[in-house]
This record gives C-alpha cells, sequence and structure tokens, in this order.
C-alpha cells in the first residue's frame, strides 16, 4: 500500500503565526515582543526585494560615507539601516534601536520607568562587500529586555549576550532564510516570495555535533596567534575543508546546517578580531547555543562578556560542539600537553 502522508499533520506555518504561538507559550507576554519579531520580518521582506533589483535600479557601490568603525557604507547599507529604523522606530515598546551604521544608540522612547520595552540591536547589512559580486550577505538582530537599572536609557544597549530574549539572523542567498531563537530552540523560516511570507522549514533545528570544515580569512594566517594557526596545521593534517564566503551570515548559517567552525581571530591589523560583540557575535552565539553547539573568544563564552561599548569587537570561535573545543584545546594547550 502507497505509505500516503496525513495533511492534517503537515501543518503550514508562517513566521507570523509562529510568534503568535510563542506568545501564548509565554504566558506573560505583552505581545511587545511579537511586534518587534513582526517589524523584523516586514524589513527582511523590504530588504531582500531591494537587493534582488539593486544593479537594475543603480544603487551598488559606496554611499560616500564612512560609518562609526571607518568603514566604507554601501548604498545599500543605508538604505537597510532606514528600512530597519522605520519598521522598529514606530513599534510600541522599543526604547532603543543601535545598529553597525549608527554610532549612537537612537532612544526612542524616553521613558526609564517604562515596563516592558526592548532594545534593538542590529546589523542592517552584513557582509555588503559582497553585494557588487551579487553574492550572499544578511541582516542580524539581537533583542534585549530594556534595563531599567541603567544610568542612561541608551547605555541599556550594554549588555550581556545571555540576556538576549530574541535574536537572529536572515540570509539573503538563493533563497531568503530567517533563522531565529527566543531562547526556546532554533527555528528556520523560508520566504516563499509568491505568497509574500516566511514559512517555517525547520523547528528545533541542531547544529551537527561535529563537522569537518573550517571557515575563516585564511590570508590573514601569518598575523593569527600562534594557536589558531596550530589549529590550522591540525585541521590541514586531518583532511579538513575550507569554506569561507566572507560575509558572517553567510558562513555561520552554512556552519549551522552543515557543522564545523567558523573563526575570526585577533589579528596584528584588528587585535580584538574584526567582528561586533553586541549585534554580530552575541546574537550568532544565541542562535549557536540553542542549537547545541559552543561560541567563544578564544577565551570563555561569548555570552558571557559584559560589553563596555556599543561598537566593540570580539574575536569569534562558534560552530559544532566538538570542533570548538578542538580550537580551544590548541588556543589554551592543557597543562599535560604543555609538559609532555
Ligand atoms: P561588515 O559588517 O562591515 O559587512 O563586516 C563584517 C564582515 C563579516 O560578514 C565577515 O565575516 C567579515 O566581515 C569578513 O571580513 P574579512 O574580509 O576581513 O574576511
Ligand atoms: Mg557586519
Amino acid at each position: 500500500m502507497h505509505d500516503s502522508v496525513d495533511p492534517t499533520r503537515e501543518e503550514i506555518v508562517t513566521l507570523q503565526t509562529h510568534v503568535l504561538q510563542e506568545k501564548r507559550r509565554q504566558a506573560d507576554a505583552s505581545g511587545t515582543l511579537s511586534w518587534i519579531l513582526s517589524a523584523l520580518s516586514i524589513s527582511a521582506k523590504i530588504i531582500a526585494a531591494q537587493l534582488r533589483r539593486a544593479r537594475l535600479e543603480n544603487v551598488l557601490g559606496a554611499a560616500g560615507a564612512e560609518n562609526v568603525q571607518g568603514e566604507q557604507q554601501q548604498k545599500l547599507d543605508v538604505i537597510a539601516n532606514n528600512v530597519l529604523m522605520r519598521a522598529l522606530g514606530a513599534r510600541d515598546g522599543v526604547m532603543v534601536l543601535a545598529s553597525e551604521e549608527a554610532a549612537e544608540p537612537v532612544v526612542i522612547t524616553e521613558n526609564h520607568g517604562q515596563e516592558r520595552g526592548y532594545c534593538v540591536l542590529f546589523d542592517p547589512l552584513d557582509g555588503s562587500s559582497n553585494l557588487d559580486v551579487a553574492g550572499g550577505v544578511g541582516t542580524i538582530f539581537s533583542v534585549l529586555r530594556h534595563d531599567r537599572r541603567s544610568s542612561r536609557t541608551e547605555d541599556s544597549v550594554l549588555q550581556p549576550g545571555d540576556r538576549q530574549v530574541a535574536a537572529g539572523y536572515v540570509f539573503y542567498g538563493s533563497s531568503t532564510v530567517l533563522v531565529l531563537t527566543t531562547g526556546e530552540g532554533v527555528d528556520m523560516f523560508v520566504l516563499d516570495t509568491s505568497i509574500g511570507a516566511f514559512i517555517r522549514v525547520e523547528r528545533g533545528l541542531k547544529i551537527p555535533a561535529t563537522g569537518r570544515c573550517y571557515s575563516l580569512n585564511e590570508g590573514n594566517r601569518q598575523s593569527f596567534p600562534a594557536g589558531y594557526r596550530a589549529y590550522l596545521d591540525w585541521a590541514q593534517q586531518n583532511g579538513y575543508s575550507s569554506r569561507y564566503v566572507g560575509a558572517m551570515v553567510a558562513d555561520v548559517h552554512r556552519t549551522l546546517l552543515q557543522g564545523g567552525v567558523f573563526m575570526y581571530p585577533p589579528t596584528e591589523k584588528a587585535p580584538q578580531g574584526k567582528l561586533r560583540l553586541l549585534y554580530e557575535a552575541n546574537p550568532m552565539a544565541m542562535i549557536i547555543e540553542q542549537a547545541g553547539g559552543q561560541a567563544s573568544d578564544g577565551t570563555g563564552r561569548i555570552l558571557e562578556v559584559q560589553p563596555t561599548a556599543l561598537h566593540q569587537r570580539t574575536p569569534v570561535v562558534l560552530g559544532s560542539s566538538a570542533e570548538v573545543a578542538r580550537v580551544m584545546e590548541c588556543l589554551v594547550p592543557s597543562p599535560e600537553a604543555g609538559a609532555a
């Protein structure tokens, strides 16, 4: 007999439905977080549409200004940033927005006493140097509950990553994929452009425990600390593959699905690495940990780092548990290994 699947068991769940279901599960939810996630979803759809038409509408290339990190802003960095600022800035309960593209946090609601405010931090268009070659790029976001103990409203963004209430990214690749955690596992959605909705394609996503692949900018090898060079020697002697897109979202997405380790080590030019703690490393670390992997800054958990500045950088080592552990062994040799 033909082994048919009962269609009533094959739910169709959009991101919107998913967020409503989550809200119902978290009995105390005011609905504010749902509104924020819906603003992020709308932003992702607008940005995805803009990206597809970028070459046709001549919005590729530099915007002519540098951002606060001294990097050339692409026109699409500015467009994506404006979309997110508009979509999120209008939502009730958003206290502070912070972006890679803005020097300071933007205070939306100057009301320190408000009960249920949130801070949303984002990198509007990560990997934007890939845009001119139609490469993969992404949006990364982190949501924190507003900390009423902070001395100024804007300082509330300076919380360790383990206080994130939601985090995720949107990968604009051959399809547009949104990966989300609200602290109870990781779910994945794909944009169905024919109906304009993100459809859930994976629940409780788990990263493979191992993966024979490393991902980092090997062109910087000469200036990596010795431990990273030792790891690369070990990986190459053991038949590992190398994969590097140069857009964190694309590299982390592949690592999440296929296993392996993604790294951005310290270099001579960038002694703290290149990636930003609050809106790149923290949200990715939460996703990876929620999927059963590990995320380290080379000494300890990224999510435990107490931030001191909005745009501070951190080294990043994240991915499959066994692979991160292997890198850590090379970075912090065990006393026995040293004695041998
Ligand atoms: P961006 O946020 O300005 O685009 O920079 C971050 C990007 C990451 O996506 C990627 O992992 C890294 O920079 C690549 O840097 P490099 O070219 O030094 O390898
Ligand atoms: Mg970035």
